[in-house]
């Protein structure tokens, strides 16, 4: 494909401008490994400026209007007074994630732990989130929990999924209007042995037992190397059960780098199987959130970038001609409906992405326009003795 035919162009310039991504108020401050963390100038000291960073990468890059928070990393006395402050800024409050998974009561397990009085403090924190949820008025409460065994025969198996059904329930009755549970799996670690929501179908089984309003939430590191991707995004989507993404991309396990920089043609292959089902815009309700931890680079900078790698699988996924795919692949066509596809994704869309931003009132380049802007002078000035995300000491 080499020009980009006018009708089609308007097509996906619309569909582009509509598109939205949330980042993790995470992302923002120090992380690292657990070898090290490396500190970094200018990261937020709390939550109001997480959100700053936050907006500051909704400015330049105008399609990542809302922040996730995550338990108690963000907690603060009034969830009010913060969502005010985000509203100021330009964003708004998104995703609320709870924590389960810090605590020294939880070794054993949170709401899977043998201890009867553990769970409960684990559940504990769950109807706490969703307190949260009603004081700021965010949709989504995102549930990941790292319980699982380091040894064969260390629990049961059975046992921990009755536990994990008994606690799910209780949190999913706590949710009233439009609220949703989104259940988010992950195949190992910090467990070793056995995790309890290892994998999505798990995750989807469970949300099934529990009502329409669980849905399974797909971050993109925690699957076997190997694993293919668009085909749980396809039959979640078919299901009725993808609540959302944390993009992040890795190249050994859940090494939660810069979503596209490692494979840029799953994350393409992610966002064809979105488009296809016309899952892309905002009112069909999948959240597309970004779950990355910055080690290294500068992490204002690396989120504008994560978001414009969105941006760009998505450009491409959206020039995919469906018509000449669906010809192709009805007269068994194999290499002609892969040559469609390929021509989407060997497609420069920059020029295209310069050209949506210049109309909606951005510098074409946020990257640059963010490094002309000072913010991160201005805020190493400013910003004394940031903390770290939560994790790693
Ligand atoms: C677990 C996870 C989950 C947590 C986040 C910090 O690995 O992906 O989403 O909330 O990392
Ligand atoms: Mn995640
Ligand atoms: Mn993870």
């Amino acid at each position: 494909m080499t020009d980009i035919a006018p009708t089609t162009r308007t097509r996906v310039l619309a569909a582009l401008r509509e598109q939205r991504i949330e980042t993790p108020s995470w992302a923002y401050g120090n992380s690292g490994t657990r070898f090290k963390v490396f500190r970094q100038e200018g990261v937020p000291r709390d939550p109001y400026e997480k959100i700053a960073d936050a907006a500051t990468v909704h400015r330049f890059t105008g399609v990542a209007p809302t922040v996730a928070l995550h338990i108690p990393w963000d907690r603060v006395d009034d969830y009010a007074v913060l969502a005010a402050y985000a509203k100021e800024q330009g964003v708004g409050l998104g995703t609320i994630n709870a924590n389960v998974f810090q605590d020294d009561d939880y070794r054993l397990g949170s709401v899977t732990n043998p201890d009867p009085a553990v769970r409960r403090k684990a559940i504990g924190h769950l109807l706490e989130c969703v307190d949260i949820m009603d004081a700021t008025g965010s949709r989504d409460l995102k549930l990941w929990f790292s319980d699982g065994t380091n040894y064969p025969g260390q629990d049961s198996i059975r046992q921990r999924q009755d536990r994990l059904t008994a606690a799910l329930r209780e949190a999913y009755g706590r949710l009233t209007g439009d609220q949703r549970l989104l259940l988010e799996y992950k195949l190992f670690e910090p467990a070793f042995y056995m995790t309890d929501v290892p994998d999505w179908g798990t995750a989807y089984a469970h949300c099934v037992e529990l009502g329409e309003r669980a849905q399974v939430v797909i971050d993109t590191g925690h699957h076997a190397p190997g694993t293919n991707v668009e085909f749980i995004v396809a039959f979640l989507l078919r299901a009725g059960r993808l609540g959302g993404f944390d993009f992040n991309s890795r190249f050994y396990a859940d090494d939660d780098l810069m979503v596209g920089a490692a494979n840029p043609f799953e994350l393409f292959r992610v966002m064809h199987e979105i488009v296809g089902a016309d899952a892309l815009r905002p009112t069909y309700g999948i959240a597309f959130m970004l779950d990355q931890c910055h080690n290294i680079e500068p992490k204002v900078e690396a989120v504008i970038r994560s978001v414009l790698n969105v941006q760009e699988a998505t450009a491409k996924a959206l020039l995919v001609d469906v018509e000449a795919l669906a010809a192709a692949q009805r007269s068994g066509d194999v290499l002609g409906a892969n040559a469609v596809l390929m021509d989407a994704y060997n497609t420069d869309v920059r020029p295209l992405l310069r050209d949506l931003r210049t109309e909606m009132g951005l510098d074409p380049d946020p990257v640059g326009a963010y490094r002309r802007s000072g913010y991160l002078e201005k805020v190493r000035a400013e910003r004394v003795g940031g903390e770290q995300a939560g994790w790693g000491a």
